[in-house]
């Protein structure tokens, strides 16, 4: 498909290539390179790479919707797989009313009283990690501590949750276009589809956890309990590949920079900053779309409505001219203004948990850990949006 212009730069790579999305750096850089926007004809989109424009792009819901969907599919013209999600699918108005209904159930309250079981189950993790000494840092610390956790957190009954990765992988796969990983993801869609509804439902939320405060909001008639159910399901969707994947991330950094892994060992207290910049370095939600509902331009490049431009935060975020000596992993960075939960309306309203559960795993690291080695080949996962590992062999040597 041709540009809409002949002078934006055309390029017929295609971003979702497992191999592209195994060793993405080199496709980030040459993105960057070649424009401001850049026009991918294999799919007929606009891709950003550059910090600017996908600020610019994430700031501006009104130009740039996401009621069309944040994938390659439009909802205007073509059917999601799903039914959309109220609070990632939709505009302000609509989108304020749900908004605002998480923002109170994942309060910095509501976090923070979550702080000493996190600590308390990271520590007694890595404690047993130590004891093994060498394991698969992917299934037995970055899926083990978010699985556990999480859910609990939710309030969601502890049988099957499992379930939750192969939802993920749908979720975040099926914004991607109808290639062979996205079919396969959806291959389980009826089965887990039907399992995920059952746990979103009033009657199957155990405790008194994010859900819990969620369904509040059908007590004072601020939403139905079918919005809340939703809603329930937008935690799903969202809150476990990703803290999977930046956990899994965070190993990988500290593993390959032995001397920035001492850094954190010797202040524990840089846990947090150390996983902001895992987040820039590594961004586990490599990118997003955005629909242009009128006809606009971005950096004197032309957009025609129903443009759909894909947003590569992760690219954004190793942006040379935005971040001094960008390619360095560097824990003492304070990476501020990195766009690995985006930013703008829709900026992750989950970011707070998954800081929590980072700084209570990266900091049971330090205290607990000598050193990391690499035991093995580390393997990427490929997906359509997330970037991370399927397996990473580690050794943890005793302090
Ligand atoms: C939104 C990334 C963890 C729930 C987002 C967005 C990004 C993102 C990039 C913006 C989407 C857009 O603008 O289209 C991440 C990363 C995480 C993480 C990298 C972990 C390191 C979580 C967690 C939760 C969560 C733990 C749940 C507790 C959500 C929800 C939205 C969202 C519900 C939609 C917000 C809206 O549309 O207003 N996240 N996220 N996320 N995230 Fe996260
Ligand atoms: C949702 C949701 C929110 C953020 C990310 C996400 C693509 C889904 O509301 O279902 O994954």
């Amino acid at each position: 498909m041709p540009p809409p212009d002949p002078s934006i730069p055309t390029w017929d790579i295609d971003p979702y290539d497992p191999a592209v999305l195994c060793d993405p750096v080199p496709y980030y850089d040459a993105l960057r390179r070649k424009g401001p926007l850049v026009w991918l004809d294999r799919y007929g989109i606009f891709a950003a790479g550059r910090h600017p424009e996908v600020q610019e792009i994430f700031s501006d819901w009104q130009r740039f919707v996401s009621s069309r969907g944040v994938g390659l599919t439009d909802f205007k013209t073509e059917t999601p797989w799903r039914q959309p999600s109220i609070v990632l699918e939709v505009d302000p108005p609509a989108h304020t009313r749900t908004r605002a209904v998480l923002t109170r159930a994942l309060s910095p309250r509501a976090v923070a009283r979550l702080k000493e079981s996190f600590q308390a189950e990271a520590d007694a993790l890595v404690d047993r990690l130590v004891a093994k000494g060498e394991f698969d840092a992917v299934p037995d610390l970055a899926e083990a501590f978010p699985l556990k956790v999480f859910p609990d957190a939710v309030g969601i009954a502890p049988e099957g949750r499992e379930m939750l990765l192969t939802y993920g992988a749908m979720v975040f796969n099926a914004l991607g276009p109808d290639n062979a990983i996205r079919r396969a993801a959806l291959a389980e869609a009826p089965r887990v589809t039907a399992w995920i509804a059952a746990r979103c439902e009033r009657a199957a939320i155990t405790g008194d956890g994010f859900a819990a405060a969620i369904y509040a909001a059908a007590d004072n008639g601020e939403l139905s309990e079918e919005e809340c159910g939703l809603l329930v399901r937008s935690l799903l969707s969202a809150g476990v590949d990703t803290t999977v994947n930046g956990l899994a991330s965070a190993v990988w950094c500290l593993a390959n920079s032995p001397t920035q892994f001492a850094a954190l060992r010797a202040d524990p207290k840089l846990a947090r900053p150390c996983f902001e910049e895992v987040l820039r370095m590594t961004s586990p939600v490599h990118s997003f779309c955005r629909t242009a509902n009128q006809d606009t331009e971005v950096s004197g490049v032309p957009i025609p409505e129903g443009s759909k431009i894909l947003c590569v935060l992760a690219a954004a975020n190793l942006d040379p001219d935005h971040w001094p000596d960008a390619a360095r992993f560097d824990i003492a960075r304070r990476p501020v203004g990195h766009v690995a939960f985006g930013t703008g309306v829709h900026g992750c309203v989950g970011q707070s948990v998954a800081r929590q559960e980072a700084e209570a795993v990266l900091s049971a690291l330090a205290r607990k850990v000598g050193r990391i080695e690499p035991a093995g080949p580390a393997v990427w996962r490929p997906n359509n949006s997330v970037r991370g590992l399927g397996s990473l062999p580690v050794r943890f040597a005793r302090v």
